[in-house]
């Protein structure tokens, strides 16, 4: 067997809190993605068959198409109830407190244990209730090894949820470090030896978009401007432009193969603010997740995201300066 070098022991306290908490409040990001909502859901499956009522935490929008399905089985709110029943948290796939929203604050004091793969954030549990590897391609990973931890056996639904988080966060086999390859695949393999299947929840997580979708893509496609000789590309969409689904993954998986690109920046103006979705190439030595950060937002090295306040032309100005300013980009 080869060593378990990303996913190391988890500490007593964690397990402990775990095997004395009768109920567990397991809470996800707001605007989620399938790594987020597939851990929350992959973490009940493993908490319940250990005899724990578990309450699924998550404020959504569920506008994913790959998530939607699973919005009824998430609430919203904590009800009063059962805040006083004094439960467990944990919160999955978030590097800061407010991440989850508005939905988290009356939870602050319950014990928290954290289990996150971003490599920026702010602690928000004492160092011990943390279990945060920035080399685990998702957080649904980090579950798997919970479950393993606590000798909960892998189930066809469990594994199901694993996978798709896992599959989500890393653009199917996309972005997976040399480093952490090993040991990563060798999780995934545990998964598929339970009789999922790799080529139906491809086509589940895709079919059934509408081609008004992909024609939405093409014009932000067609509108892309290139900068600092083609490194830095970048589109937007604007306020009254709607479509149904998510265009960014689409637009990075086509810009980041345009030749010698190292940055995408996607623009989309929404109420007021802009949301900027960024990545990075593989090898372009642009940490995006760093740079994320100085606008307050968060991510990975390679994958990154931040919401400012202010008009969509202002914005784009200052966010391409900045990030043509970083090194390498000139
Ligand atoms: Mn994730």
């Amino acid at each position: 067997m080869t060593e378990n070098r990303i996913y190391t022991a988890f500490s007593s306290r964690i397990i402990e809190s775990i095997t004395a908490a009768d109920n567990i409040i397991i809470a996800g990001h707001s605007n989620p993605d399938g790594d987020c909502i597939f851990s929350q859901l992959a973490c009940s499956e493993i908490l319940s068959s250990l005899g724990k009522k578990t309450f699924l935490l998550n404020q959504g929008p569920f506008d994913r198409d790959e998530i939607s399905a699973f919005a009824p089985l998430f609430h919203s709110q904590v009800p009063q109830d059962v805040i006083d029943t004094r439960p467990l948290v944990i919160v999955v796939d978030c590097s800061t407190i407010d991440r989850p929203g508005e939905c988290i604050k009356p939870l602050e004091g319950l014990r928290m244990i954290v289990l996150d793969h971003h490599s920026s954030g702010r602690p928000f549990t004492d160092e011990d209730l943390m279990y945060i590897r920035a080399e685990s391609v998702s957080t649904s990973l980090i579950v798997d090894a919970l479950r393993e931890e606590l000798g909960v056996p892998l189930t066809k639904k469990t594994a199901s949820y694993i996978y798709k988080g896992f599959a989500t966060d890393t653009g199917f086999f996309h972005f997976i470090s040399d480093k952490v390859a090993g040991e990563t695949l060798r999780r995934v393999a545990a998964l598929t030896d339970c009789g999922i299947s790799p080529y139906e929840i491809y086509d589940e997580m895709h079919d059934g978009k509408k081609l008004e979708y992909f024609r939405f893509v093409s014009m932000l496609i067609q509108r892309t401007e290139s900068l600092c000789s083609g490194k830095l590309l970048y589109t937007f969409q604007k306020n009254d432009e709607e479509t149904d689904g998510k265009p960014g993954d689409d637009i990075y998986a086509q810009l980041l193969q345009v030749e010698n690109v190292k940055v995408v920046l996607f623009f989309k103006e929404k109420d007021g603010c802009v949301e900027i979705g960024m990545r990075s190439k593989n090898r372009s030595g642009v940490d995006i997740g760093q740079y994320a950060s100085t606008l307050g937002g968060g991510g990975h090295r390679y994958a990154a995201g931040a919401r400012i306040e202010g008009s969509l032309e202002d914005i784009i100005e200052k966010v391409t300066r900045e990030v043509s300013e970083i090194s390498g980009m000139k």
